[in-house]
């Protein structure tokens, strides 16, 4: 897969995806055709049965400082209408993969907000989250009052969304919006580590699993538990349970196939 924002390195023996953005002069702002070609690369690694889960990730100094603010600069809501971004976020959100973002530098705005559309985020010491939408005149546009919320609670997302104020990798675990803060030389290296252990479990459990912690943010709790039970139910439909359990049970190291 050749693009030209992002670079896509899949690691097929160890069946997982690395996806880098790659605007560096920009701080890897995310443009149309960046987010176009994440879309693309997802579905695409989302289709592949040797790709278990998938890295998104920057560089040190930035995963992304937010959409391309040059680019929105002149439009119009028609213009934002007829580009129907959201068509294009709603398309990487829908991943049935677990999508890790490892994050250093600055995560603002829309990197904020995509780094929140992944299922976990491993953060470097010198990460920085923000929405600094307000600054700007707008407010987020991708999730991030949403997002944000359920994440830290009320009194930080509105803080954050109200004054632009950056917080730290530290302080974003303390909030509970990141799984785990790293020196930054290791981040990427725990993120990789962390997708290559999901790798080796059921992909079919994994998938199940994953879109029912997801159902959490969109149900109530009685529909949420019924959305459960028949995935759970599900999970007794593939190879996989039995191979996982027999394993339990002979005291050897399963292998999942995905079947
Ligand atoms: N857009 C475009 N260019 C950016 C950028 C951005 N968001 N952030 C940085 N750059 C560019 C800078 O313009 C500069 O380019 P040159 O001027 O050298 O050509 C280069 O990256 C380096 O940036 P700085 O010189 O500013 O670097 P500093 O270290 O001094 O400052 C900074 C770093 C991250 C604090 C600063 O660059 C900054 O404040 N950046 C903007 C942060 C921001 O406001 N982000 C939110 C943008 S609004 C939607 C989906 C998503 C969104 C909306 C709708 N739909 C689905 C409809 C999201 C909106 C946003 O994210």
């Amino acid at each position: 897969m050749e693009f030209q924002f992002i670079l896509v390195e899949p690691n097929y023996a160890a069946n997982i995806a690395l996806i880098s953005l790659n605007r560096p002069k920009e701080l890897n702002a995310l443009n149309l055709q960046l987010m176009l070609e994440l879309k693309q690369a997802l579905a695409e690694l989302d289709g592949q049965d040797e790709v278990r889960c998938i890295v998104i990730t920057g560089n040190e100094q930035a995963f992304a400082a937010g959409a391309d603010i040059k680019q929105m600069e002149s439009k119009n809501p028609i213009d934002l209408l007829k580009i129907d971004q959201f068509e294009t976020w709603d398309q990487i959100r829908k991943t049935k993969k677990p999508i890790i973002a490892a994050v250093s530098g600055f995560c603002l705005g829309g990197g904020c907000e995509l780094a929140m559309t992944c299922d976990m985020i491993i953060a470097s010491e010198t990460a920085k989250f923000g929405q600094p939408e307000i600054k700007i005149g707008i407010m987020p546009g991708a999730g991030g009052t949403q997002r944000l919320t359920r994440a830290v609670g009320k009194a930080l997302a509105m803080e954050m969304v109200l004054t632009g104020k950056f917080i730290s990798g530290e302080e974003a675990q303390k909030a509970g919006l990141v799984n785990k803060v790293v020196p930054v030389e290791v981040y990427l290296d725990e993120a990789v580590k962390l997708a290559k252990e999901i790798a080796q479990l059921s992909p079919i459990a994994v998938r199940l699993a994953k879109e029912s912690v997801l159902k959490a943010f969109d149900s109530g709790l009685q529909e949420g538990l019924f959305f459960e039970r028949k995935n759970f139910y599900m999970c007794f439909a593939s190879e996989d349970q039995k191979e996982g359990m027999s394993a339990f049970v002979e005291k050897r190291k399963p292998d999942f196939k995905g079947k």
